[in-house]
């Protein structure tokens, strides 16, 4: 596995030097500044690489090119969005940058409730409180077909869970919900977040599904042209959030999208975190289906309650058997190193770390603090060198 490490920019409290004494020696990065929806010039690619390089690591995974919500939606400018996209990829491509991780989740990427729940040990961690989100989409958004869509029971509880907060807390939860996280490029007010939303009432899962196929299926040719690897991020959470579909939660997702699009350009970044906060989810079987198109790995583990809430857990605790991960992205090096496939080795970055030791005193991007994750690299380290002795 290459060691990989997620740098926000210039502006990221974690420096590259941070970074190369972590022992990282691939940077997964982005052009933040760059509007959704433009292409990503040579020039700015270049500038960005430079500042990598200087620091002695290689720019070797984008995360991410973000996707119009035009293009999700298939309306307005979707294909002028398109074709910017793919001169963005021949672009990167043409700088040596050949793995790119995208995702598909309408309107918000990744979500948590939580920013800093407090562990036992002091440290902070993020996580995701149903009550809260139910209580957010009721009394806060006051989304329009909320009440039809919850339990009575779901009511209920979200309605206390309201009641117990004061005007801060209200605050910090619809920040927490819709300011955008580290990586997200984007944040809304709460009307424009309802708006938003209500563009997809007419979209069905099916639908959905459908855009993001077709909008692969005109990747492709491009992708196989530039020898270029585009590697979806699965929802996180994996659920529908606010009444709006996503595509890219479950094994069967998996199954509908790549028999779609079966080329291997087309493939997965495999999150464990994400896929890990479903029971149903058997990431061992997803893993082993999928090994051939799994571009780039993210391995963190979640702690699930039973309940629908979860928590992040140190990266070798909580539902995810990391031990069976590690083993099976060897196992899968393995393979490929034998059939002489070029990209034999997977780009792998420790996913989010807690808050923790110094840290919890700096100003950091919400999960993406420097020690947590160096842990989680640390470890994951010890158990893969562990592994491959025994391989
Ligand atoms: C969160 C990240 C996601 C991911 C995007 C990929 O920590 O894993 O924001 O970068 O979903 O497009």
């Amino acid at each position: 596995m290459i060691e990989s490490f997620r740098w926000y920019g210039p502006n990221d409290a974690v420096s590259l030097r941070d970074i190369r004494q972590a022992g990282a020696v691939n940077i997964v990065s982005a052009l933040h500044h760059v509007p959704n929806g433009e292409v990503w010039e040579i020039e700015e690619i270049k500038a960005h690489q430079k500042l990598i390089e200087a620091a002695g690591l290689q720019w070797g995974v984008v995360e991410s090119v973000p996707i119009h919500e035009d293009i999700k939606q298939r309306v307005g400018n979707f294909q002028h969005y398109i074709n910017n996209y793919k001169q963005t990829l021949k672009n990167l491509a043409s700088c040596g940058i050949h793995t790119v991780c995208y995702n598909f989740m309408p309107v918000l990427d990744w979500t948590r409730t939580h920013l800093y729940k407090t562990l036992g040990d002091g440290s902070t961690a993020l996580a995701f409180q149903i009550d809260a989100m139910c209580a957010f989409d009721l009394c806060i958004l006051k989304r329009a077909q909320a009440k039809e869509e919850y339990t009575p029971d779901e009511v209920d509880a979200a309605e206390k869970y309201f009641d117990s907060l004061d005007a801060a807390a209200i605050d910090e939860l619809t920040k927490s919900i819709i300011a955008g996280l580290p990586g997200a490029e984007e944040g809304y007010t709460l009307d424009q977040f309802n708006q938003r939303i209500q563009a997809y009432k007419h979209l069905s899962k099916q639908d959905l599904q459908q855009h993001l196929i077709l909008f692969l299926q005109e990747l492709v040719p491009t992708l196989e042209a530039v020898d270029l690897r585009m590697c979806i991020h699965p929802d996180d959470p994996p659920q529908s959030l606010f009444g709006i579909p996503r595509v890219v939660s479950t094994a069967e997702d998996l199954d509908v999208f790549f028999s779609a699009v079966p080329s291997v350009y087309n493939g997965l970044t495999f999150c464990t975190g994400s896929f890990g906060v479903r029971a149903d989810n058997d990431l061992d079987a997803m893993f082993s289906k999928h090994a051939s198109r799994i571009h780039f790995l993210h391995f963190r583990s979640t702690q699930r309650d039973g309940n629908g809430n979860f928590y992040e857990a140190n990266h070798l605790e909580g539902d995810v058997d990391m031990f069976s991960m590690v083993k099976a992205a060897l196992n899968e090096e393995a393979t490929r190193k034998k059939s002489g496939r070029p990209d034999w080795a997977i780009p792998m970055r420790p996913d989010h770390g807690h808050q923790m030791l110094d840290d919890l005193n700096k100003l950091t991007n919400p999960g993406y603090s420097a020690i947590g994750r160096l842990r989680g690299l640390a470890e994951i380290r010890g158990l893969a060198l562990a592994i491959s002795r025994t391989l």
